[in-house]
């Protein structure tokens, strides 16, 4: 039987909510959070006591912890993931879609009594700097305590913010989350972007189980962001401070595991360095952009924390990432050394002894990390974290930069004529699939703005959205293309990458101070001859013509391409889009 639910003074609104699924899921008991440390160190100890967590070597790595999830639940689930709107078409067909009523009916049958003998924790959270007014707030009820401990870290647990706001008549987004029996047959994310309401069953993993993260501050802030004039998108924020100590922000859109992480926290090489450039860190993954009263593009951080990919991250790749991985951790899915340390692929240092599933690991094995293992690490423990990610107001963007991983065709950077072709260039972002999500990697697809998984409406009205935006600005960011995944007949890649890409920040921000001219390659503005700064690089001449060479025969079949996937979102799809589709046809052609 389930037990009596007490509440502390909390909204009638929020209670009653709480009731109603306590009553259906039937938990033995309620734990309501209050997000202090002394009750992450208490669900700490209970999920090591169960064998949920796996306490790392404290010489090494204190306060850092092992989780391994079950294995047939590694990644995001895109398949089972459905925005539920009243009329098919506000989903649009870039979202699998049900009826809400039909939706909200199987995932009852699914919630039914599934939380006997378990705890139903209540986490309320801020999304953004509590005191910003673009914060907004998300409840999740969850049985699963490892999600607890990740929502303490990635969001702000304020029980006593959360509640007086509500009480003060803010909406908020309900989150309902059961890791059921983690059966992949009976697991489904459903978003209900007209309610504000998420509900996640059996899944206890990353973006399909920490609801504030791509449900709510993607999927369901997409949609909120369109009724109230803003935009919610998957993209980093970095802080770029000049030689002459001048500060320029860049909020960059890549797809998952494509190597945001390690942009917004790049060190710069040696001689940057001393000349006094400087990258600081706001965000990682998202970023919720507001048109400002002085014309320009403001930029919060909805999250407090990273979870991030593990895999290739060292000393080499991601300096600042290793000094924040030593302590105060959550380690899901990597490998483990004999005396109790985490090992992952692309560590120069230490052997697994066991593998993420806890198999006794042997080379032939394979990998001894999980590809999406994941680190889940509060954002000020990075070195490179900026203040500023704290700041009510955000920051100024001066650049928007769309990326994929492209093995070709994409030139190193270009920069968009315009607004409008820096919405097209988006809109027809394509990149290889990684493991973040479920189903084969490597396979090309079109991922618009990197919102394929997570945009929660029709696409043709989010481009639309998106260009109403960039009207709306008297001084809108530029808007650049990169691509550090190119790579030569060998199929090494041509670029190096990691801290180098400072050199393509460096040109992107001489841009945007128009300090350097730009030949026209039709697509895009390319750097001329001399003004990507190489010195130190071993980049040949056929190599660097090719990392900034335009293919017109390539581009014009990728044009021909971009209409037909276009074409997908009539007749939603804004007709500026499709007219400036057909002049870059043209003026390719001629
Ligand atoms: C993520 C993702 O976890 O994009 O950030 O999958
Ligand atoms: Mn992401």
């Amino acid at each position: 039987m389930a037990a009596a639910v007490t509440m502390p003074a909390i909204p009638a609104n929020v209670a009653e909510w709480i009731a109603a699924f306590a009553r259906l899921t039937g938990p033995a008991r309620v734990h309501f959070c209050d997000g202090s440390e002394a009750e992450f160190d208490m669900l700490a100890a209970r999920l090591v006591a169960e064998g949920k967590l796996i306490p790392l070597n404290p010489d090494t790595h204190p306060r850092c912890f092992l989780h391994r999830s079950h294995p047939d639940d590694v990644a995001r689930v895109e398949h089972l993931t459905f925005v539920c709107t009243r009329e098919r078409d506000e989903a649009g067909p870039n979202n699998q879609w049900l009826p809400p009523e039909q939706a909200h009916a199987r995932m009852r049958e699914l919630f039914s009594g599934c939380m006997r003998g378990r705890t139903l924790y209540v986490v309320p959270y801020v999304m953004g700097p509590p005191d910003s007014p673009y914060s907004r707030l998300g409840i999740e009820l969850t049985d699963s305590a490892y999600v607890v401990l990740n929502l303490h870290r990635m969001t702000r647990v304020l029980p006593d913010r959360v509640y007086s706001r509500i009480a003060g008549g803010e909406p908020f987004v309900r989150g309902l989350h059961s890791v059921g029996e983690l059966d992949p047959n009976r697991r489904f994310i459903m978003h209900y972007p007209e309610e504000l309401a998420i509900e996640s069953y059996g899944s206890g993993y990353g973006g399909n189980a920490l609801l504030a993260k791509k449900c709510h501050a993607l999927r369901i802030a997409s949609w909120q962001a369109r009724q109230e004039g803003w935009l919610a998108e998957h993209m980093l924020i970095l802080r770029i401070e000049t030689s002459e100590g001048e500060p320029y922000h860049i909020a960059a859109a890549f797809p998952s595991a494509c190597g945001k992480t390690n942009l917004a926290m790049l060190v710069p090489p040696p001689a940057y360095r001393a000349a006094g450039w400087r990258v600081s860190t706001i965000g990682d993954d998202i970023a919720w952009l507001h048109p400002g009263a002085d014309g320009r593009l403001w930029a919060i951080n909805p999250e407090a924390g990273f979870f991030g990919v593990v895999p290739g991250t060292s000393r080499a790749t991601n300096p600042n990432a290793m000094a924040m991985l030593g302590e105060d951790v959550i380690f899901t899915n990597v490998g483990l050394t004999a005396d109790g340390q985490p090992w992952w692929e692309g560590l120069s240092e230490g052997v697994p002894a066991y593998d993420w599933q806890g198999r006794p690991w042997r080379r032939e094995m394979g990998p001894a990390a999980h590809p999406n293992a994941r680190f889940t690490v509060r954002a000020s423990r990075c070195p490179s974290y900026s203040p500023l990610a704290e700041s009510p107001a955000g920051v100024p963007i001066d650049a928007i930069v769309f990326g994929g991983r492209r093995a070709d065709l994409v030139p190193l950077v270009m920069q968009a004529q315009d607004w409008t072709q820096g919405v097209l260039l988006g809109a027809a972002m394509a990149s290889e699939t990684t493991a973040a999500a479920s189903g084969a990697t490597g396979v090309l697809r079109r991922d618009p703005m990197a919102m394929q998984p997570f945009c929660g409406y029709h696409f043709g009205d989010y481009f639309e959205h998106w260009l109403r935006i960039g009207a709306s600005l008297r001084s809108p960011p530029g808007v650049f293309l990169v691509n550090w995944f190119r790579r030569g007949t060998d199929g090494g890649f041509l670029w190096p990458g990691f801290g180098e890409n400072i050199r393509v920040l460096e040109w992107i921000v001489r841009r945007v101070r128009g300090e350097v001219g730009a030949w026209d390659g039709v697509v895009g503005w390319l750097p001329e001859e001399g003004d990507l700064r190489l010195e130190g690089l071993a980049l040949d001449g056929s190599t660097l013509s090719r990392l900034l060479e335009v293919d017109r025969e390539g581009w014009a079949a990728e044009l021909a391409d971009i209409g037909r996937f276009l074409d997908g979102f009539e007749p939603r799809l804004p007709e500026r889009l499709r007219e400036r589709l057909r002049a870059l046809k043209r003026a390719l052609a001629g």
